[in-house]
């Protein structure tokens, strides 16, 4: 049943051993099907980047489109056939550096759309560069002595921005990441869900971090249920769950009333 969602001639995948974004992949058509979403109900639009060629293994209406502009193309989809469900997987760099513009814009507007950030605090596919996500005192092929940007929390962003839905996960956390897929998915505004994702090869291996199961290890052990005392007690540790899920008014819904209202 699951493999139905699955575009098998492009496969073996590019992923490296270990890497998350699979994971991701796994959970987002488990989510599908516990939905009982028809392929042709779903649209999915992505950049460039390894987490983005998650479109291309998904066996459903599918955009590969130019780093960055994800949203973009998936705001073009949705404003022309409202009906269909439009996911937009991105990695960290995709939807936070090139990409950040039309983020906060897209969460700005509350369209309805899922986002997926596949946050490994690094640029993968093009060997390792730093992104906004990968924080204060880490190394990149770009910050061999250590990185002196500041990272941001997507979480936050997301919040600020006025997406109306917004939570996170990691690769660990498969049962929540699923649960939370099918709640965006479902949720009528513009949906974040960030997915701390191990990349061993570009991030993992330069920061120390060991291999794909000591990061996830990791995830396991530095992060926390959201509002949970751990936190009070330990500030460093990650929140996970749902941030925020409020109801808006929705684009493209206002948009089509317009249409009748000036129709009329
Ligand atoms: C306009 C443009 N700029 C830069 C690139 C090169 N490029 C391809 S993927 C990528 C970053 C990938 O990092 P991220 O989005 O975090 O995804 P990951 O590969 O880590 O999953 C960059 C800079 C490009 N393809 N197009
Ligand atoms: S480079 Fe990193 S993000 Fe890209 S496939 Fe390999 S492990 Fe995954």
């Amino acid at each position: 049943m699951l493999k139905r969602y699955i575009r098998e001639r492009f496969f073996p995948h590019i992923w490296c051993p270990g890497c998350g974004h699979g994971i991701v992949l796994n959970s987002l058509i488990r989510a599908l099907h516990k939905l009982g979403l028809s392929r042709n109900e779903v649209v999915v639009v992505s950049g460039i980047g390894c987490s983005a060629r998650i479109s291309g293994y998904l066996d459903l209406h599918t955009l590969h489109t130019l780093h960055g502009r994800a949203l973009a193309f998936a705001t073009g989809v949705k404003m022309s056939k409202p009906e269909l469900n439009v996911i937009v997987p991105m990695g960290d760099g995709d939807a936070l550096a090139i990409g950040g513009n039309h983020f906060i814009h897209a969460a700005r507007r509350n369209i309805e759309m899922t986002t997926i950030i596949m946050n490994n605090r690094i640029y993968g596919m093009t060997g390792g560069q730093f992104s906004p996500l990968s924080g204060y005192g880490t190394k990149a092929t770009t910050a061999p002595f250590s990185n002196i940007d500041h990272d941001f929390d997507i979480v936050e962003l997301a919040r600020s921005a006025g997406a109306t839905y917004v939570a996170r996960t990691t690769t660990y956390h498969v049962i929540q990441m699923i649960n939370m897929f099918v709640d965006a998915i479902l949720h009528p505004g513009f949906s974040v869900v960030e997915v701390l994702s191990q990349c061993p090869t570009n991030f993992g291996r330069r920061n120390k971090m060991g291999g794909p199961v000591e990061m996830m290890d990791f995830y396991k052990k530095n992060t926390t249920p959201v509002g949970s005392k751990d936190k009070e007690e330990n500030p460093d540790l990650i929140e996970r769950g749902v941030f925020i899920q409020k109801d808006l008014p929705e684009y493209c819904s206002e948009y089509l009333k317009i249409v009748e209202r000036v129709r009329e």
